[in-house]
């Protein structure tokens, strides 16, 4: 008779468990059970986490001496083969490092010739605003925004025929402004009202016309509304006199490449969400195609909110968006939704905007705008999670509800450990 093999259960006698955490304040908290050393905390703190940075474009002689000093303290730094035997000018760069790492690399690197001094600069500013974490308030013209203290949401109310999912319901000004004031009860921080639908292929509207439907949205929001009102056009004509009736925010599907919107928002102080995408609504979706695509659209919000500044757009004013659905495919939006995140490395509130949206329909499999809510819930708090300041939705009770977890769960993680003064993340004793 064969033998019974013996059964035995696993050994759990170290109880070996993978933790998870993201924050630094997580980590020193779990150092901090260990009963370590208070200084010790602070120090393997920030060996808790490898912070990835990607770089374009850095030269055949610099990417060799960025790896080496990158080694040196104990990170490495992955660059294209062609390095080594010179068959390429230059070179994509990854660095792995912990925080401590960058603090002894960064000086270093500042003393370096072929732009490394310049690189060095420029991830230090990554890093910080990328981990940059609590409230701020967006100054502008007719009332002040909060940001940052807790996802927040921008309500949606298309005043059109047109829209993908709320077309035709809100055209009448005074069911517009009741649905707006609504969003508001409901818990949207901001009002962002459209006069043009910007689904694909959707039917230009000149300003005249989007400003008529508009007008008198604005006028019954302008002494009501308790939180700021922002108006979704690509029109600078229409953005002006907006501002002049109350808005405090454009909300520019174009991302601000008009010279004359540029100038709309510099002049009146108001607030910009700076939107990417490829060619115009009518156009966008023929081509969807991109080499590196959160690449590129990083590169073009860079331009867009540097060519805002340059300007005078104040940068406290800024907000990004890299533009689900905009000339990307489902794929593709769901690729920017998960990696939202990366974007806070430009160092400017992130919105995202996935409400009702078709990818949701392709990815999740509910058909029609509708049938959408559970999965736009989903895609909300999946970019809350990832430190998206506002998130731009139709469904704003059931998503102000959803991003309170998000917000609960985040205070839990950023709770203060016991040794905060160790935390003082520029020392670079690691
Ligand atoms: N999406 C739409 C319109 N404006 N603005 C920002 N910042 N981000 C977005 O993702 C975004 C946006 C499209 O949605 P909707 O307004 O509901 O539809 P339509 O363009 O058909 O009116």
């Amino acid at each position: 008779m064969a033998e019974e093999p013996e059964r035995r259960a696993p050994s759990h006698r170290y109880g070996a468990r993978v933790l998870e955490w993201d924050d630094l304040a997580e980590i020193a908290r779990e150092i901090e059970r260990t009963e370590s050393d208070p200084e010790g905390v602070g120090i393997m703190t920030r060996k808790g986490r490898v912070y990835p940075v990607r770089l374009n474009g850095v030269s055949l002689k610099a990417s060799p001496l960025l790896k080496q000093e990158l080694l040196s303290v104990g990170g490495d730094a992955a660059h294209a083969r062609g390095i080594a035997d010179h068959s390429v000018a230059s070179s994509g760069v990854l660095l792995l490092a912990t925080w401590g790492q960058y603090r002894r690399l960064l000086p270093k690197l500042k003393r370096q010739p072929f732009g490394l001094a310049e690189l060095a600069g420029e991830v230090d500013r990554a890093l910080r605003y990328y981990v940059a974490r609590g409230g701020r308030t967006v100054p502008l013209p007719h009332r002040a925004l909060p940001l940052g203290d807790r996802p927040r949401v921008m309500g949606v109310v298309n005043v059109t025929p047109d829209s993908f999912s709320d077309g035709g319901r809100f055209l009448e000004p005074t069911a517009a402004v009741a649905a707006a004031l609504r969003l508001a009860e409901e818990g949207a921080s901001v009002l962002d009202i459209g006069g043009e639908s910007t689904r694909p292929g959707a039917t230009p509207v000149s300003p005249e016309e989007e400003w008529r439907r508009v007008a008198p949205v604005l006028e019954g929001l302008r002494d009501r509304s308790p939180v700021p009102v922002s108006i979704d056009t690509r029109h600078p004509e229409v953005a002006a006199r907006a501002i002049d009736a109350g808005a405090d925010l454009v909300n520019d599907v174009e991302g601000l490449r008009s010279e004359a919107m540029r100038r709309v928002v510099a002049r009146t102080g108001a607030g910009a969400v700076v939107m990417h995408m490829r060619g115009t609504p009518a156009t966008m979706q023929a081509d969807v195609e991109y080499a590196d695509l959160r690449g590129e659209v990083f590169r073009a919000l860079a331009d867009a909110t540097d060519a805002a500044i340059a300007a005078g757009v104040a940068p406290e004013r800024l907000l990004v968006d890299p533009g689900i659905g905009f000339g990307k495919s489902a794929e593709q939006s769901l690729e920017l939704l998960v990696h939202a995140g990366e974007f806070r490395s430009l160092g400017y509130p992130v919105v995202v905007g996935a409400s009702r949206k078709s990818f949701l329909g392709t990815l999740a499999g509910s058909p029609g705008p509708a049938d959408r809510l559970e999965a736009g819930l989903a895609a909300a708090v999946l970019a809350a999670e990832r430190g998206v300041a506002l998130v731009r939705t139709h469904d704003v009770g059931p998503t102000v509800r959803a991003l309170a977890l998000v917000a609960a769960a985040e205070r839990a993680a950023r709770r203060a450990p016991a040794t905060a003064g160790t935390l003082a993340t520029d020392a670079a004793d690691d």
